[in-house]
């Protein structure tokens, strides 16, 4: 599976991207990852990739020659991945909200080309005409989309065959079994300062200790994320 970033901090994106389980997996042949400098797609000397907002008002809005420019090379370069397996998203407060199933939807796909906004704005030319999709990581402010690039890209990859070491670690995780917050987890020592490792999870008797998880799960959800529940 490819992805390509289209970012105005590359080395940011890059960083991040170094280390890791995704960084494994693209060592391994499982993904591919290309981050881009927007600035690399301009044509003036200055290498200017927003301007003021048409109307008025603060802040300054991403131009869409450099957006559009960027895409169409990217697409030309990966000619092995086909068009109708493609996304091309723009990550924006205003998009889908990411969830499982939108990173399993796009984990299905060969390419996924995600565009970094901005907060004060991308030129919406972009979000209709470029983008296919607009994904949002969750109601706050951030400055840039570089950290919901990384967070899609990070949570889409680990669902592609073969980048999470144990398969039943990632049908095992939460949301992923049966939309369900996680079990408590324990290692040794079974004492640590008093603090003692439920006695159960201690027993050998798989069933109970099953059953134990299950209930756990369930009283988690329930008073963490009641939201969950009635999903479930
Ligand atoms: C680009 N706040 O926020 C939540 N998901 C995405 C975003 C976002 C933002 C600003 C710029 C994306």
């Amino acid at each position: 599976m490819t992805f390509d970033v289209v970012t105005i901090f590359p080395k940011m994106v890059e960083a991040t991207l170094a280390e890791g389980i995704v960084a494994r997996a693209v060592t391994r042949g499982l993904v591919d990852i290309g981050v881009h400098d927007l600035r690399d797609f301009t044509t003036d000397r200055h290498r200017v990739v927003d301007d003021v907002p048409f109307g008025g008002g603060p802040g300054m809005v991403l131009k869409p020659e450099p957006l559009f420019a960027a895409v169409e090379a990217i697409c030309a370069k990966r000619s092995a991945e086909t068009a109708a397996r493609r996304s091309i998203v723009l990550t924006s407060p205003d998009g889908e909200r990411l969830t499982h199933e939108v990173a399993a939807r796009l984990s299905a796909l060969d390419h996924v080309v995600i565009l970094c906004g901005r907060y004060e704005g991308v030129d919406e030319r972009v979000r209709e005409h470029l983008a296919t999709e607009a994904i949002s990581i969750g109601d706050y402010v951030l400055s840039g989309g570089e950290l919901p690039a990384l967070v899609i890209v990070d949570a889409v990859a680990r669902l592609v065959p073969g980048v999470v070491g144990d398969e039943a670690s990632v049908t095992g995780d939460t949301f992923a079994r049966d939309g369900l917050l996680d079990y408590p987890q324990y290692t040794r020592p079974a004492e640590f300062r008093g603090m003692r490792v439920p006695p159960v999870l201690l027993s050998g008797h798989h069933a109970e200790i099953e059953k134990w998880r299950r209930e756990q799960a369930l009283e988690r959800t329930r008073r963490h994320r009641p939201d969950l529940l009635k999903k479930s």
